[in-house]
């Protein structure tokens, strides 16, 4: 029930554009290519003049573009924490003295350190909750993020990272905070986007920050993987991905057509049996095709499945990826 007002709660809110693909240089590349940020925070610095300003999401068939204007004074880490699955972390990734607290715990972490003082070397990895600690792969080639942060004087710079679908299970929606730490396990929460409790003193030994704000709902899946699109045609059948995601029993796959259009759902599994097929003719617009395990013949086990969309009016098919997790 929860999930299905969370899903009509957001279905009216999403709006997106075709947007371009982000250079990972340390520049803003833009809101044309970024799109409006996700959010804007209250623009007062935290500890240390820590100022985490602006969130900007976006994502291309490969990746999940993620970026924050910031200012600092000094050498400092970051994080994005991202939620799209139920679960997660309750604790940092790096064990900084922050808590989360969210109303579904952060699944997954992009993060690293800006360069300056001793670090002169920037750094990012991904962090992952595996389902009982946080894991991950560690650090990310140089091509795969940058930034542009000042650390001696206290002016607007910029990071972003960027982090393949694949590696997040090719979510469909998720929330976001970012926020700004420090260089010690110590260090709480400086400062956030969404704003939220930040650290009062250098050393939060054993007085976590609570970190509880997410940008909620953002759609990380605009420009989903597709087969045999191509221009302007394309965009007239898209696919937004499912919710929630993993699923049971149900789960809602989202696309929209801008011509009526018959289309057929097939829902197959990773040895390539068809599990569900079905068809039916949608008017221009946003749709939602509920697929519920409880209307097969069949016991399905947990673990990943594939859709396909096909729409027989225009010959694409959109393939998406969902995880029955029961
Ligand atoms: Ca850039
Ligand atoms: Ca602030
Ligand atoms: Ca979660």
């Amino acid at each position: 029930m929860r999930a299905l007002i969370l899903f009509i709660f957001f279905t009216g809110a999403i709006s997106w554009s075709i947007a371009g693909t982000p250079v990972m240089d340390g520049i803003f590349d833009g809101e044309s290519v970024w799109g409006a940020p996700k959010h804007i925070a209250d623009g007062v610095p935290g500890w240390a003049d820590a100022n985490a300003k602006k969130l900007y999401i976006t994502d291309d068939e490969t990746y999940i573009y993620f970026g924050a204007e910031v200012s600092a004074a000094k050498w400092m880490s970051w994080a994005f924490i991202v939620n799209t699955k139920s679960g997660g972390g309750s604790y940092d990734s790096w064990s900084r003295s922050i808590d989360y607290a969210h109303y579904d715990l952060p699944d997954y972490a992009p993060r690293g350190h800006f360069g300056g003082g001793d670090q002169d070397v920037n750094y990012a990895e991904l962090n992952f909750w595996n389902g009982t600690a946080w894991d991950g792969y560690v650090g990310l080639a140089q091509t795969e993020f940058a930034d542009t942060i000042s650390v001696n004087h206290v002016v607007d710079g910029w990071i972003e990272i960027r982090i393949p679908k694949a590696d997040m299970d090719y979510p469909g929606v998720g929330d976001v905070q970012f926020y700004i730490t420090g260089d010690n396990n110590d260090h709480g929460n400086f400062d956030a986007c969404p704003d939220d409790e930040n650290a009062t003193d250098w050393n939060m030994s054993g007085n976590h920050n609570i970190l509880d704000n997410y940008q909620m709902n953002i759609n990380l899946n605009t420009t989903p993987s597709t087969i045999g699109e191509t221009g302007s045609v394309a965009r007239s059948f898209t696919l937004l991905g499912n919710f929630p995601n993993p699923f049971n029993p149900a789960t809602q796959i989202r696309f929209t057509t801008a011509q009526k259009a018959r289309v057929q759902l097939n829902v197959i599994n990773t040895n390539g049996q068809l599990i569900y097929s079905a068809e039916k003719t949608f008017s221009p617009g946003e749709h939602s095709w509920k697929f519920s395990t409880n209307e097969l013949n069949v016991d399905l086990t947990s673990g990943v499945y594939f859709y396909t969309l096909s729409n027989a009016s225009t010959g694409q098919k959109l393939v998406g990826k969902m995880v029955l997790l029961k």
